[in-house]
């Protein structure tokens, strides 16, 4: 039975389920949906939570009194039906004042405005439990690098980010910061492009143990990179906070398609990853429906992401289980304890004693790790037939 609950920590952001279905080439073909009907919907198909930017639930143009009424009447919402805010972000995109950069703008009256607005989506988010807080830098980036500006804006973005952790401290908040890398789209290169280049970023800041990331399936497929590559490199540094869960065909425009719909086996293999490391964040999932589509392609959208998830995390524990597989993966290994001890920590007579070995090279060159076999058994897992 593949029906989500709570438990399952499900989550998705207010604009994915809320998309519109505009592209630059096409006007809206769905209607706006009220942020407390979504709430409403999610919580009627086993989501745990949703996400959201600051102007998702307040308009830009909201005066404080109609802030907080929309607040105090989305807040009853999440009570009713026992939704949480789990995450939330600003958007430092839509608005014009953004085309060429918050954080990184070379004029320093956008990256005041930007810190300004961050701050009171913080206080937003806060207000509604959020615990993560984050940073995509959907402007952050250039097409024309003539300006001079590439240095400046990596040190820009630097002191904003150590601005906002002091604030996050200083009100008491407690946020985990969440960086989310991607290469491209909307500006022509992006700052901060993939996993890798966010994890050497963070080691350059003020307090890098608040901040992590928030990794997206289809922006390290759009820089033709592994996705479950990005995410082991996340987990064994301690840095997976948050994720982004879509697919996306490699190297092309941003796709946000339903999780699964693409890349079955790197979606399988980033499930068992998950799985497997006692991830214990929110499955997040950031794609919208396909722009054909009316509302009730969206419900059938969110059900699918989420019951392919669950139908993936069931073929993980199978694999987990199979004795061909099983054996395929011990006969892959192979261990030898006095070599693993003489290769690890090192000390001068280790170093001797590795140095004096012999090795029977013929043996390794020789020896088939049996790879063929395992791909083929876990694709017959995965199309039904074990
Ligand atoms: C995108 C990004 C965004 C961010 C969102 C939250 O490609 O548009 O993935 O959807 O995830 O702004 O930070
Ligand atoms: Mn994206
Ligand atoms: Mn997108
Ligand atoms: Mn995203």
């Amino acid at each position: 039975n593949y029906t989500p609950q709570p438990s399952d920590k499900f989550t998705f952001g207010l604009w994915t389920v809320g998309n519109l279905g505009r592209d630059p080439f096409g006007e809206a073909t769905r209607v706006r949906l009220e942020p407390t009907y979504i709430v409403e919907k999610l919580a009627e198909l086993g989501a745990y939570g949703v996400s959201l930017h600051d102007n998702d639930l307040v308009p830009l143009e909201a005066s404080p009194n109609e802030r907080d009424r929309i607040v105090r009447e989305f807040k009853k919402t999440l009570e009713q039906t026992g939704l949480k805010v789990t995450m939330a972000t600003t958007n430092l995109f839509t608005d014009p004042v953004f085309k060429d950069g918050a954080f990184t703008s070379a004029d320093a009256r956008v990256r005041a405005f930007a810190l300004q607005k961050t701050m009171r989506a913080m206080d937003l988010g806060a207000e509604l439990g959020a615990q993560i807080y984050v940073f995509w830098g959907g402007r952050e980036g250039s097409e024309v690098d003539f300006s001079g500006k590439l240095l400046d804006a990596l040190s820009w973005f630097r002191d904003s980010l150590n601005f906002l952790a002091e604030y996050s401290d200083s009100q008491g908040y407690g946020y985990r910061f969440a960086l989310e890398p991607k290469p491209n789209e909307p500006r022509g290169d992006l700052f901060l492009p993939v996993v890798g280049a966010a994890l050497g970023f963070i080691a350059t800041l003020d307090k890098p143990e608040r901040f992590g990331l928030n990794p997206e399936f289809a922006h390290e497929t759009m820089a033709g990179l592994s996705f479950p590559h990005a995410i082991a490199q996340a987990i064994d540094a301690g840095k997976l906070f948050h994720i982004d869960l879509n697919d996306q065909k490699m190297s092309r425009f941003d796709q946000d398609l339903r999780f699964g719909a693409e890349n079955l086996k790197a979606a399988f293999m980033l499930v068992k990853l998950l799985e497997d490391s006692g991830y214990d964040g929110p499955r997040h999932f950031d794609a919208h429906a396909l722009r054909t589509e009316d509302e009730a392609g969206v419900w059938e959208f969110a059900k699918g992401c989420m019951r392919t998830y669950l139908i993936l995390k069931e073929k993980a524990q199978r694999f987990d289980q199979d004795s061909e597989i099983q054996a395929a993966l011990k006969a892959y290994r192979v261990e030898d304890a006095e070599l693993e001890a003489l290769s690890k920590g090192f000390s001068k007579e280790k170093a001797e004693a590795l140095k004096a070995r012999g090795f029977d090279l013929d043996a390794l060159r020789k020896r088939g790790p049996g790879l063929e076999r395992l791909d083929q058994l876990t694709l017959e897992l995965l199309m039904g037939v074990r």
